[in-house]
């Protein structure tokens, strides 16, 4: 396939942009080769540069649950802006779209609307600190909440330990104030808080980790932290930026019936525009500024154009039969990948919650990040990069997960097991 276009934007973006990207991910590190670049998008496909077309399933890294330039999300946007693009004073809108999300997300009272997911989860660590006057932080091994400081934090040796920074430009401080344990473990989490109970602030993780691959909680994990954080006075925090209306329109707390004190979103909630949020309880919410002593604050927080693209994101994908078409997608999308691989003798370990998924090839199952990292990413470039050349893109590392839309028809999906029949036949 001809990428050549792609190819010398790459090297004139890498001449003004760090890496050629704006967020490292895209830069292509985790599968090698550089990466296409974007002209347009429509449905469940984008086009490059070069005039290629890809079925894509990484979807902006998954808000576009409609798939892209959907038309009814472009006319509210479209509208939004003839009436300006923001005012940094408060509008109805966001009125609305907080409304939408504690219709959802049962355990939100209160919300605050970011500008990412990064902003969320920082605000909400805040939060927890402040609430409960508490400074450790107890994070996942292998859970990723943007690049928070405190959370740039990877495991040291054993199940529970002071992390150490992943990251230079990250006070030793910080890492002294996260503790990391191993996901899919209640007996390290059971530890840390008999250990430090009294410390910590806040658990926080995926409730069903995406940025380690896709990992499903076993059953009484989730509940089980929910006990266990509760006895020890400890706040839970769900990070539900990527898995939100993914898992379920009501989220972790639906699905799995564990309700957390507080929950970060993203990515679906502003439609491919940027938006973030944080919520929880009015107790706990109404700490935050202006109302309580916690300071967030954000210039373009809830503006006019985000929010219509996020209003009318979640407006279709609650309507009739939407949100169960792109669960639907992914199981048909699935089986047809496991049976594919079988018939290729390829060992692989699928994982799919809701519209999200991973394909691991690895030949035992991965219940945390220490499992995931046994897969065998060699064979993962290989595949990713055949399918590539197939017409078919998929998240550019195989610790990603990948996501359907609206416009993942059955036609899609028969297109892509052909691009991967071919693919799993040169592995
Ligand atoms: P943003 O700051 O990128 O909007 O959100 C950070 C974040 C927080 N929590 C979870 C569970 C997330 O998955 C993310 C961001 N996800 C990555 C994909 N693994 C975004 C892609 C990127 O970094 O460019």
């Amino acid at each position: 396939m001809n990428r050549s276009r792609s190819e010398s934007l790459f090297e004139e973006a890498n001449r003004v942009l760090v890496g050629g990207v704006n967020s490292p991910v895209r830069a292509f590190k985790g599968v090698g080769g550089s990466p296409f670049f974007a002209t347009s998008g429509k449905g469940a496909t984008v086009t490059d540069a070069d005039g290629n077309t890809y079925i894509d399933y990484v979807l902006s890294w998954g808000p576009l649950v409609l798939g892209h330039a959907h038309p009814i999300v472009e006319e509210a946007v479209r509208k939004a802006l003839e009436n300006g693009a923001s005012f940094g004073i408060p509008t109805e809108a966001e009125i609305r779209l907080g409304e939408t999300i504690a219709n959802h997300i049962k355990c939100v009272e209160k919300v605050r609307l970011v500008n990412s997911g990064t902003e969320a989860t920082m605000s909400a660590i805040r939060l927890a600190r402040g609430a409960t006057g508490r400074d450790i932080v107890v994070k996942i091994e292998g859970c990723y909440h943007g690049h928070v400081d405190g959370l740039l934090v990877a495991a040291g040796s054993g199940p529970t330990t002071f992390g150490h920074p992943t990251s230079p430009g990250i006070p030793k401080s910080h890492a002294e104030s996260t503790l990391t344990i191993p996901y899919n473990d209640l007996e390290a989490a059971k530890a840390v808080l008999e250990a430090k109970g009294d410390e910590i602030a806040c658990i926080i993780l995926e409730p069903v980790p995406g940025n380690m691959g896709v990992i499903v909680p076993q059953d009484g994990y989730l509940a089980g932290l929910r006990e266990l954080t509760k006895a020890h006075g400890t706040l839970l925090i769900f990070d539900e930026v990527m898995s939100g209306f993914r898992i379920a329109m009501g989220g972790a707390e639906e699905r799995f019936g564990v309700t957390p004190d507080l929950v970060t979103l993203g990515k679906v909630i502003g439609g491919g525009l940027p938006v973030g949020a944080y919520g929880g309880s009015q107790d706990l919410m109404d700490q935050i500024s202006p109302v309580g002593p916690i300071y967030q604050a954000g210039t373009l927080s809830g503006n006019p154009l985000a929010t219509a693209a996020g209003q009318a994101t979640l407006d279709v994908l609650s309507s009739d039969g939407v949100y169960d078409s792109t669960v639907n997608a992914m199981t048909l999308l699935g089986r047809g990948l496991g049976e594919i691989a079988r018939e290729a003798g390829v060992p692989v370990h699928q994982t799919q919650v809701g519209s999200m998924a991973c394909l691991f090839f690895n030949e035992n199952p991965v219940q945390n990040y220490q499992d995931a990292l046994t897969s065998n990413t060699e064979r993962f470039s290989t595949y990713f990069h055949a399918m590539l050349d197939n017409g078919v893109y998929l998240a550019p590392s195989q610790f990603e997960a990948g996501f359907t839309s609206i416009a993942h028809d059955s036609s899609v999906i028969d297109r892509t097991l052909d691009a991967a029949r071919s693919a799993m036949a040169s592995l």
